[in-house]
């Protein structure tokens, strides 16, 4: 019923509002305008995920079970060439999500290749199945990277082993990726109530269902993926960390939050109560 929390996260805020409030504040002052405008475009943006490594750790394989997990609205995956191919340039790090392959202990490239990349970077012990101890290894391997490191075997066969803790911390760094930029965006449409000529517009736009949505998304994810892959168990299945998915029992979760965070934490709870409060009511034919 909420967006917020989801693989999808943000999908059932269509962004109709935001559009009239884009019109609306294109009529009145143009200066805003391109600066809403830009904000949008950004917040619009679809979300991309590299998996990079060698050649031969399994990029393709862990490409394979990342996209087969479906439904992720906006998300884009791709195989980066391989590093470290003698005469070849390494690959370029655009992505919004960095997926570094390994299959045993990293390398000094597997390091440059971390260096390289813009934003967030998750390592990824493929090949688990063929090591003694993969869990210590990733533990190791991600000291070493200064990474979270997820022990996997994604391309040996039916058992999948860690696929599903895979697929937790990717749809997690997601939800991260969601938030900031509806941080960013949100932050611009505060700064725009300064303006006189959009003020009324845009404080209606974010206290109507749409902005409370945004304010959700933005507020992210609380608790984030739980820390399940060092020393667990290949294939226990992690508890997504996810407040229930009833409204109002959701509502009650992020209450009792407030209670259990500091003051960044406060605020957001508070942000995700409020839409949580919202779903109910609309759930609830109240509004
Ligand atoms: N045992 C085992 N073998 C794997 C696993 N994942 C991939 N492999 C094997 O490793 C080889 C390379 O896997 P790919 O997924 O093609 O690796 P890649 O990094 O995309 O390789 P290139 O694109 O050719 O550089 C293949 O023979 C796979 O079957 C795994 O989890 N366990
Ligand atoms: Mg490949």
């Amino acid at each position: 019923m909420s967006g917020a929390g989801s693989w999808d996260g943000g999908a059932s805020w269509d962004g109709r509002a935001l559009d009239a409030l884009r019109l609306a504040v294109r009529r009145a002052d143009v200066g805003a305008a391109v600066t809403l405008d830009a904000a949008v475009r950004v917040q619009r943006r679809g979300i991309d995920v590299q998996v990079t490594g060698r050649a031969g750790v399994g990029r393709s394989a862990v490409l394979a079970v990342l996209a087969a997990a479906g439904g992720v609205g906006g998300v884009g995956f791709a195989e980066t060439d391989a590093w470290d191919v003698p005469g070849a340039v390494d690959p370029a790090l655009t992505g919004d999500l960095v997926v570094l392959v390994l299959c045993g202990p990293p390398r000094a490239v597997d390091l440059v290749a971390v260096r390289a990349a813009p934003a967030r970077v998750l390592a990824v012990l493929n090949k688990a199945d063929a090591l003694a101890d993969p869990a210590a290894v990733a533990v190791s391997g991600g000291a070493e990277l200064g990474l979270e490191c997820l022990p996997v075997a994604a391309g040996a066969g039916p058992a999948g082993a860690g696929v599903d803790p895979l697929r937790a911390v990717v749809r997690g760094l997601i939800d991260e990726v969601r938030a900031e930029r509806a941080a960013a965006l949100l932050s611009v449409l505060r700064g725009l109530t300064g303006a006189a000529a959009v003020r009324d517009q845009v404080e209606a736009y974010l206290g109507a269902d749409e902005g409370v949505r945004l304010g959700a998304v933005a507020a992210g994810l609380k608790p984030r993926v739980p820390q399940c892959h060092s020393g667990e168990p290949q294939g226990t299945r992690c508890d997504s960390g996810e407040p229930p998915g009833d409204p109002l029992a959701a509502a009650g979760y992020w209450r009792g939050r407030l209670q259990a965070d500091g003051a960044g934490g406060v605020r957001a709870a508070l942000a995700r109560h409020r839409d949580h409060v919202r779903d109910w009511e609309r759930w609830a034919g109240r509004v």
